[in-house]
């Protein structure tokens, strides 16, 4: 049996645009020169083409239209690939294949979950206040903090204190990449520049209380301007909120059995993107230990292209398939943050110290177990990589500022997790044009003008305009105005439980003072108490207990 494809209505509501890039063919064939726009269509669910919600990525089509993007001309129509290689079939009649939802009322939802309330009862420990047209001053829990938005990388955070002392001039995420692993065309061209194409500001989301964060929420607006110049105003595009984060710190002194417990708690910046299938939470954290960490969720729909219903059973070499006749293809998500430092002060050197090994030595070393630090000085702008044998670390410090316990240069380290660089080859124009995605970290002398990692233009880019061009000027560094550029990423081999809507995969970065402080920066922090958490022994097993020596349960208070 088959139906007839109900394009009319559906396919104009149900392209997936990206924006392809160079692959270097420029006989005409493929329009390499001409900016242009390729369109992976779906339709909907030929049963419920009534519901605008229902997920069209579970019927994805083999035609792909590229468009002139200035004259609006569909240029040519592309027939995908549909089986385990780059033979291009004639087209068939589709083949009925079920639906799968993602919205609730599709669902038989789940009814023992019960409500799970955040309580703030004397409200928010922080405090934000415009200091202009555009821009907020957050102050929590001695941070304070400058927040802007623009088009391109929607959320930057400015001037970043921790009891007044300065810490960050400027951080952004500066760009995305999402090269696609099938080499088959039209997919060879599929990578994403989500910033640089699309815009994190432009696809900030409006975000809505007591869904996209709990607790008691502050809203920041955005300004941007619309693709005529004009202002559009961006309503709720950040939200701030704290949560708790377990606990920070404890001890209970085995003698008396009087336990210390600080409880860690967070401020969250968050911004939501929709760009097109997917969705990106991106999260600024703060704790109370002064520590700094970005935060990437990715969630939503993956993009899906069509595979010949009798391969659903089969083994892809390029994706998973993911619901009948449906492939997800392999990928690689990744990030760049720009890191802008003043730590301590302006005049910051970018150092990473490896743990080697000693040599085993008759009198210094005569058991073979030591093993020491090995601190080397990046002098010139250029790339580097974690190294996980050695354990690597990155710091960011300040020359000209001691330490008042132990007289070290004053810094914070930066823990990335270790990244698979770019597989495409360094020849392909994924490679090419992803300028960031090939090293873990970059650092470059700072440059007006340079803010984007994978360049100003990223749409049909070629490479040679980005952070891996920046480094390789070879500036000297020293003790100047570096700029860090740390790349992570997410290796997203497809899941069937990943569809037909994403649980988050979940990627942080961490700056964590190192020897910045005279102590632990989070001492000061009131214990954690029942009396202020009102927290419920469900089962009453707890109540009653006292240990002997014990001095007021949980909180030690005496
Ligand atoms: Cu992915």
């Amino acid at each position: 049996m088959s139906a007839p494809l109900p394009l009319a209505l559906s396919v104009t509501r149900s392209a997936w645009l990206t924006i392809p890039g160079s692959d270097g063919v420029k006989e005409g064939k493929f329009y390499d020169d001409k900016r242009v726009m390729q369109c992976f269509l779906y339709m909907r669910d030929p049963n419920n083409s009534s519901e605008p919600d229902s997920c069209h990525y579970a019927f994805p089509l083999p035609i792909s239209p590229v468009i002139d993007t200035i004259t609006f001309e569909v240029i040519r129509i592309d027939i995908m690939p549909t089986g385990l290689d780059e033979k291009i079939k004639p087209l068939a009649p589709w083949k009925p294949v079920g639906p799968n939802e993602y919205i609730p009322e599709a669902q038989t939802l789940r009814t023992d979950v019960k409500p799970l309330r955040v309580v703030q009862p004397e409200g928010a420990s922080f405090t934000v206040e415009n200091f202009s047209e555009m821009g907020h001053l957050v102050r929590w829990q001695k941070w304070d903090l400058k927040v802007g938005f623009n088009q391109r990388e929607g959320m930057v955070l400015y001037d970043v204190h921790y009891d007044n002392k300065p810490l960050f001039y400027r951080l952004s995420l500066s760009d995305m990449a999402i090269p696609y692993a099938d080499p088959r065309h039209p997919f060879h061209r599929k990578q994403a520049f989500d910033l640089g194409d699309a815009g994190a500001g432009t696809m900030a989301n409006n975000l809505e209380l007591g869904c996209d964060c709990l607790g008691s929420i502050y809203y920041i607006n955005g300004v941007i301007s619309d693709s005529q110049g004009q202002p559009m105003q961006m309503p709720n595009v950040i939200c701030v909120h704290e949560q708790d984060a377990g606990i920070l710190w404890k001890h209970t002194n085995y003698r008396t059995n009087r336990p210390c417990v600080v409880r860690n708690r967070e401020l969250v910046l968050q911004t939501i993107l929709t760009v097109s299938n997917y969705e990106y939470v991106l999260q600024f954290v703060f704790n109370v230990a002064g520590d700094l960490a970005y935060e990437v969720r990715a969630t939503g729909i993956l993009s899906t292209q069509p595979v010949d219903l009798e391969l659903t059973k089969t083994p892809h070499p390029f994706g998973t398939v993911v619901h009948p006749g449906v492939l997800a293809g392999n990928h690689q998500h990744f990030f760049s943050l720009r890191v802008d430092p003043m730590v301590g002060g302006h005049g910051n050197s970018v150092v990473y110290d490896d743990a080697v090994p000693m040599p085993r030595d008759p009198a210094l070393n005569p058991h073979g177990v030591g093993y020491t630090l090995s601190r080397t000085t990046i002098e010139t702008s250029g790339g580097h990589d974690l190294d996980v044998a050695r354990g690597r670390s990155f710091k960011i410090i300040n020359p000209s500022v001691a330490n008042s316990v132990n007289g070290a240069a004053v810094g914070y380290r930066v823990s990335a997790p270790p990244m698979q660089p770019i597989l495409a080859d360094p020849e392909s124009f994924h490679h090419r044009r992803a300028e960031f995605a090939d090293r873990g970290v970059y650092v470059t002398r700072y440059a007006d003008g340079e803010l984007f990692a994978g360049g100003t233009y990223t749409n049909q880019s070629r490479g040679g305009d980005g952070v891996r061009g920046w480094a390789a000027r070879g500036d000297p560094l020293g003790a100047g105005d570096p700029v860090l550029w740390v790349q992570f990423a997410i290796g997203h081999v497809p899941r069937v439980e990943d569809f037909p809507v994403m649980p988050c995969e979940t990627v942080r970065v961490a700056f964590r003072p190192a020897n910045f402080f005279d102590r632990n920066p989070a001492i000061d922090v009131p214990p954690s108490r029942q009396e202020d958490n009102c927290s419920v022994a469900l089962n009453g097993a707890m109540q009653g207990v006292k240990l002997d020596g014990e001095k007021g349960g949980c909180c030690g208070s005496n």
